[in-house]
C-alpha cells in the first residue's frame, strides 16, 4: 500500500542546474576548462567533488590535483553557488510542484527529500516549502552518491516506511536506477530514451505529475 512519496530536489522541485552550471563554469575558466550545457547534463545528481572530478577529467587532469587541493576547488565552487542560490524564490518552483505538493499532504501521504545536494535545506527553505516534507536526507550523512539507493532508502527508514509503499520521483538516469535498487516505484521527468527505459512510469514535464494518476499506475 502507497504510504510516501520520495522526491528529487534540482530537476523535479526547482531548476538548481543552472547554478550548479554557472558556478562550475566560473571555476572551470579559472582552470582553463571550458564547461558548456550539454556536459552540465552529466553533472545532474552527481556529488560535488564527483563532478568535479569529471570536469578535471575534461583536460584529463583528474590526477594533477591532491584531495585537498580538489576539496579547496569545490568548496569555492560552492561558495558561489551558495550565493547565486540566495534569488531562489517559490517563484522557482517548477509548474505544479507546488499543488502537487500540497495535493499529497491533503491525502495523508509522507513527503520525503532525496537530494544528492548539501546545500538542499537552503533551497528549500527559499522555497518556501519545508512545511510540506517529513524529511529531509542530509546529504553529507550519505556515503554512497546515486544510483546506489542509500539516499532514497535512508528518507523511507526516517519516515518509518518500506521501500514498496514509496514512489520515488527523478529526472536523472543515476537517480531513476538508486528509486529501482531501493526496490520502489520509479517515476522519471523527462523525454531521456533511456531515463524512461529504466522507469515504471514517465512524464515529459513537472505539471503532468498528477496524484491520481500516481496511484492509479502505483496499483
Ligand atoms: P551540492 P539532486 C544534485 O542535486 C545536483 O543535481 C548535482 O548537480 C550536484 O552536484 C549535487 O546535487 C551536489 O550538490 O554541491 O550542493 O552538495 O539532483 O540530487 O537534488
Ligand atoms: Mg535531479
Amino acid at each position: 500500500e502507497l504510504q510516501a512519496f520520495i522526491f528529487d530536489l534540482d530537476g523535479v522541485i526547482t531548476d538548481t542546474a543552472e547554478y550548479h552550471f554557472l558556478a562550475w563554469k566560473q571555476l572551470g575558466e579559472e582552470l582553463g576548462i571550458k564547461i558548456d550545457r550539454e556536459f552540465n547534463e552529466r553533472l545532474k545528481g552527481v556529488s560535488r567533488l564527483e563532478s568535479l572530478n569529471r570536469i578535471l577529467a575534461l583536460n584529463n587532469r583528474e590526477t594533477n590535483f591532491s584531495l585537498e587541493e580538489k576539496e579547496f576547488l569545490a568548496t569555492k565552487k560552492n561558495e558561489h553557488y551558495k550565493e547565486l542560490i540566495q534569488q531562489v524564490t517559490p517563484n522557482d518552483l517548477l509548474p505544479g510542484i507546488h499543488s502537487l505538493l500540497a495535493n499529497i499532504k491533503s491525502n495523508h501521504y509522507k513527503i520525503g527529500l532525496a537530494s544528492a545536494s548539501k546545500n538542499a535545506p537552503a533551497v528549500i527553505e527559499k522555497l518556501q516549502i519545508g512545511n510540506f516534507f517529513d524529511t529531509i536526507v542530509d546529504a553529507a550523512t550519505v556515503k554512497r552518491s546515486k544510483p546506489d539507493p542509500e539516499v532514497f532508502l535512508k528518507a523511507a527508514e526516517q519516515m518509518n516506511v518500506t521501500a514498496e509503499a514509496c514512489i520515488g520521483i527523478e529526472d536523472a538516469e543515476a537517480g531513476i536506477e538508486s528509486i529501482k535498487a531501493a526496490g520502489m516505484f520509479a517515476v522519471a521527468v523527462g523525454t531521456n530514451e533511456a531515463l524512461r527505459k529504466k522507469a515504471d512510469m514517465t512524464v515529459e514535464r513537472t505539471n503532468q505529475l498528477k496524484l491520481n494518476e500516481l496511484i492509479k499506475s502505483f496499483q
